[in-house]
């Protein structure tokens, strides 16, 4: 009986078909959570989706197309200094062209197709973003706007854009060129190697010349030995650290999206309370001490 069942386990494990599909495709298990944003428990979404409203001035749908964009680290290593990329920089399309974009993610990263500047009434934030975790397709459709503009296309996972992973889109002339994008158009501070590696060693040499001798005067005038105060300022500074540690569970809650000036004025509105607290507590020690010297002074 044993012997059956682990046979036909084996038999079901050797019978499961191999996983040589290099794409999982994320189009047939959308979930539509309206406003045309849909997506999938795989990594997939779509965002901006629209098949069928037209952007204010269009008449009618002047064009249909599609598309097919791979991203991927591969497309990068024919752009120097660059780590990701589409398999396209650049794109043109009709005023008023319905558009489904097919995209393929060749990594086993997350990469997005993210379009910006579109009508924010027809497109949450002005824009429309196809996502795929890891190794995928998503498909979505969108209805391009009226007009000559050049849209940015990007990656907006950090680092990915400025790596590399950039494109416009061009409707109708467009309206001039971004910059930056691979084998396309000019950066905005090109990277610099007009230097030779002995440009840099001497660089560095001097530099540290400088730092050295900023130490000696500083170090230079004595320093009378003071232990005691040596003591005060490490002791205070344990108190100090063990305070950080028992609150910083507790700050690190309370900070958790919050902007760096509401950051800074929550800490210094902390700082307040806790001196107004200290004066309390010495005001009232005073008290205590002078309504207990009255108290004595009749006494003699
Ligand atoms: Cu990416």
């Amino acid at each position: 009986m044993l012997k059956f069942v682990l046979a036909s386990l084996m038999s079901l494990v050797f019978s499961l078909p191999i996983m040589a599909v290099e794409y999982e495709d994320h189009d047939g298990m959308l979930m539509n959570h309206g406003d045309g944003h849909l997506m999938d428990m795989g990594g997939g979404m779509v965002m901006g989706q629209n098949t069928e409203t037209l952007p204010g001035g269009c008449e009618k749908i002047s064009e249909t197309k599609e598309i097919t964009v791979h991203a991927g680290h591969k497309f990068a290593e024919k752009f120097p200094g660059r780590m990701f990329a589409f398999d396209t920089q650049e794109f043109n399309f009709k005023p008023c062209t319905k558009l489904t974009v097919h995209f393929y993610n060749d990594d086993k990263v997350r990469h997005q197709w993210m379009m910006h500047g579109l009508p924010k009434y027809l497109y949450p934030q002005g824009m429309f973003h196809l996502e795929v975790s890891g190794p995928g397709k998503i498909s979505g459709t969108l209805i391009l706007p009226p007009g000559d503009k050049t849209y940015l296309v990007h990656c907006d996972i950090a680092q990915h854009m400025e790596k590399g992973m950039k494109a416009e889109l061009k409707v109708g002339k467009g309206d001039g060129d971004l910059p930056s994008i691979p084998g396309l158009t000019a950066p905005v501070v090109p990277d610099d190697y007009e230097g030779t590696l002995a440009d840099v060693a001497a660089a560095k040499v001097a530099s540290d010349a400088t730092a050295a001798s900023v130490a000696t005067a500083v170090k230079a005038p004595p320093v009378a030995p003071q232990q005691p105060d040596d003591s005060f300022v490490s002791g205070v500074t344990v108190i100090g650290l063990a305070i950080g540690l028992l609150i910083a569970p507790f700050l690190a809650k309370k900070f958790k999206g919050m902007t760096a000036a509401e950051i800074v004025a929550y800490v210094f509105d902390l700082l307040r309370t806790l001196i107004d607290l200290g004066i309390n507590l010495v005001s009232k020690l005073i008290k205590l001490l002078v309504a207990n010297k009255n108290k004595i002074l009749p006494e003699r």
